[in-house]
């Protein structure tokens, strides 16, 4: 049955995204049909930066609450780090824009709906990475947030040697009124990048659980995960993720003392339900092996069901995403720290490891 189509793209915008995007970083968004071409910056030996438009393809949403998602492929005979994210978007269109570092983009499509919070719809869609490829959120925008550069002499590395081959943008159209006579959109990030070796990388680390809520009840989502790898890790920034139970989410270093003591030091704490971008952490202060990081997520909830995790807006999520970035050589080989979550695993479980838990409030947040 032919639907009247969530997005049109204007054509002839189009044609110039993908003559654009072939240059430097990435094929085109119509990566299947072009043609590499080699950098246009000559200035990379030198460490110079260049930057690359990563832009919606001037689409016209004329659905309410619209995740469009785009892709580009990242040049795989050539390494790249980037080293700064420029938003290009205003929050009167963008409520969100999320980059995510793919191992193969969820279709091969433009661009295509990759809404994880409204299946409502029953609209066609896909997530923003393929399904069991690799996935990892790299940057995240919301509410007029100003540019983001990594810490002195880091980055990410996409495209050769890096299981990132794809970057997959995400807008999420909250309003949609100004599309009405066919007005299209361009919100984006200009991608700082270099071809510059760095010896310092950046990297992910996604801790959260499974679970449920019971109904009319406060109840903590909780994970916990030990640090066996012999790397130094430098936390430098962090984002919490829930739906609209979220009350508040906070993430610690927890280290044994010579005393055998755990001590428990803040890496970040926010209540989920402000703009979820990357803060900074509250401690740069390292993680080394044998280190363990916990999170909580309190949510509190005043339905008369039990809610579940899971990817609409009527079930839940717990999520604190660690950004850090290791001295020398690759990032950890560990990228997820899951637990069950509520009922069943909490801290204060006896094989959980854990001891000297803090008391987590959320009116001191
Ligand atoms: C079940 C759950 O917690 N989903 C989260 C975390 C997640 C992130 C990525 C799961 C997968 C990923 O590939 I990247 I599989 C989740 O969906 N979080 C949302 C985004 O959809 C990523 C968020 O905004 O943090
Ligand atoms: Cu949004
Ligand atoms: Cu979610």
């Amino acid at each position: 049955m032919p639907r009247i189509s969530e997005v049109t793209v204007s054509v002839g915008f189009l044609l110039l995204i993908s003559l654009i995007s072939v240059d430097g970083l990435v094929k085109g968004g119509n990566y299947q049909n072009s043609v590499y071409q080699r950098n246009l910056d000559t200035n990379s030996a030198t460490g110079t930066t260049a930057s690359f438009p990563f832009l919606m393809p001037n689409v016209s949403p004329q659905t309410l609450d619209l995740y469009l998602c785009t892709p580009i492929k990242v040049d795989p005979t050539t390494t790249y780090y980037i080293v700064g994210f420029n938003p290009n978007a205003t929050m009167n269109t963008a409520h969100h824009m999320l980059l995510y570092g793919c191992g193969e983009p969820g279709t091969t499509k433009t661009t295509w709906n990759c809404g994880e919070m409204n299946r409502a719809s029953k609209e066609e869609s896909a997530s923003p990475c393929a399904p069991h490829a690799h996935s990892q959120i790299i940057y995240a925008w919301a509410r007029d947030a100003q540019r983001l550069n990594l810490p002195e002499g880091v980055g990410f590395k996409v495209g050769k040697n890096s299981p990132t081959k794809y970057l997959v943008l995400q807008v999420h159209y909250a309003h949609i009124d100004k599309f009405k006579d066919g007005s299209t959109d361009d919100s984006g990030v200009f991608l700082d990048y270099t071809e510059e070796p760095r010896k310092k990388l950046a990297g992910t680390l996604l801790l959260g659980t499974d679970g449920m809520i019971p109904a009319m009840k406060t109840e903590h989502l909780e994970t916990a995960c030990e640090v066996n790898e012999p790397k130094v890790l430098h936390p430098f920034a962090y984002r919490v993720h829930t739906h609209g139970l979220g009350k508040v989410v906070s993430g610690y270093r927890v280290r044994t003392n010579s005393e055998g003591e755990q001590e428990w030091l803040q890496l970040g704490k926010r209540d989920p339900l402000t703009p979820q971008m990357f803060y900074n952490v509250t401690s740069r202060a390292p993680i080394v092996e044998g280190d363990k990081i916990a999170v909580r997520c309190t949510l509190e909830s005043t339905r008369h069901r039990i809610t579940k995790i899971g990817p609409t807006n009527e079930d839940e999520m717990c999520n604190f995403y660690l950004m850090y970035y290791v001295d020398n050589g690759e990032t950890l080989d560990m990228k997820f720290c899951f637990s069950q979550g509520a009922p069943y695993y909490y801290w204060s479980n006896p094989d959980s490891g854990l001891h000297n838990i803090p008391h987590i409030e959320a009116s001191t947040l």
